[in-house]
């Protein structure tokens, strides 16, 4: 019997060591220590064995068993370290890699324009104004000289809410809400960018949302040379300085006189398909405001006058980035958007 035990455990060491893997080694675990293994079948026949006999083989049985236990154990670290090592190895990292490019988002042209034209009036000592898109009648039209009955007023170019609410149709609502705050007391010195809708079918150069920019000066002794000043730096500011302006006569209920703004074009006066060949491009409407206006807003027209003006910044991106459908504005293509991005 001692010998049978002896050759169990070379056989059972010399298994342990050849293990290729941890599953392996657990088969050679459950083999040679399990309750139906070798050792315990061995020990069985201690029943034949003599008194003195019986203590010594239970305590090499244990030997035995103890010996293998320690070579398995052993064996396992090593398979374990192996793995770990083998891992390690695999998942290797070069931490000298560059890291991937975070790609972040750009202003959109339409922000940029906006706020070009709002820091060059900042810089003239203007304010932001800002107000409701959703307007009452009063002052979308009524406080703007557009009396009842106007055709502006018609049902078929506003998108009314009830009769007397609609989405505003210009930013004047906000220069009319504006004066009333100043209580007839000038100067009032603003610029009013924003959201304005229209009931318009959408194509390359209409859009039922679009966006305006209006400005109004309200003070003593300020004149149509005030206007024509003011429009010149801008225009130079924000086309560059080689370009000239020139007012024509125009017609809006709310200034008078009013005027149509033009400026040439980039082609020199050459005549190009921008210009349609005159060699100016329009690009505001502007005017003194209606005495009738001032008044409802509480100014006095005996002391006061102003001068007012309005933009869309939609036209004016599209002339500055030769975009030729004011579509890509609104229908947010990334192709389109990021072509506007000042950086990597
Ligand atoms: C255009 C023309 C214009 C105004 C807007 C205005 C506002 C008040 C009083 C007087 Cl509160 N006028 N705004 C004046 C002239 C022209 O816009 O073609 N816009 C795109």
């Amino acid at each position: 019997m001692e010998q049978q035990l002896k050759e169990l455990q070379t056989e059972a060491l010399a298994k342990a060591e050849a293990a290729e893997d941890l599953k392996q080694l657990n088969d050679i675990r459950v083999a040679y220590l399990g309750k139906k293994g070798p050792i315990t079948e061995v020990l069985k026949g201690m029943g034949k064995l003599s008194a003195e006999e019986r203590p010594k083989m239970g305590a090499l049985a244990n030997e035995v068993r103890a010996a293998v236990a320690s070579a398995i154990e052993t064996k396992q670290t090593a398979l374990e370290q192996q793995a770990i090592k083998k891992q390690l190895e695999k998942e290797t990292i070069d931490v000298t890699l560059p890291g991937r490019p975070v790609k972040s988002g750009n202003q959109h042209p339409l922000t940029k324009v906006v706020e070009e034209i709002e820091d060059l009036f900042i810089s003239m000592g203007y304010s932001i104004a800002e107000g409701p898109e959703v307007e009452t009648d009063y002052y979308n039209f009524e406080a703007l000289n557009l009396p009842k009955g106007h055709p502006a007023r018609d049902m078929q170019d506003s998108f009314y809410i009830t009769e007397d609410i609609l989405l505003r149709t210009h930013t004047s609502p906000v220069q009319a809400r504006t004066m009333e705050k100043y209580q007839g007391q000038g100067p009032v010195k603003i610029i009013c960018p924003g959201k304005v809708y229209r009931r318009d079918n959408d194509d390359a150069t209409h859009s039922h949302q679009f966006t305006q920019i209006e400005g109004l000066v309200v003070d003593e002794n300020i004149s149509m040379g005030d206007l024509k000043g003011t429009l010149e730096v801008f225009a130079k500011r924000l086309f560059g300085e080689d370009r000239e302006i020139r007012l024509r006569p125009s017609f809006f209920p709310f200034t008078e006189p009013s005027v149509e703004v033009d400026v040439t074009c980039m082609c020199g006066g050459e005549g190009c398909r921008i210009c349609k060949h005159t060699g100016w491009i329009e690009i505001l409407g502007a005017g003194m405001v209606h005495p009738n206006v001032l008044e409802m807003a509480g100014f006095d027209s005996k002391k006061y006058t102003g001068f007012a003006f309005g933009m869309g910044p939609d036209r004016i991106a599209m002339l500055k980035y030769g975009i030729d459908d004011i579509r890509h504005f609104y229908t947010n293509d990334v192709r389109f958007l990021t072509q506007f991005a000042e950086h990597e």
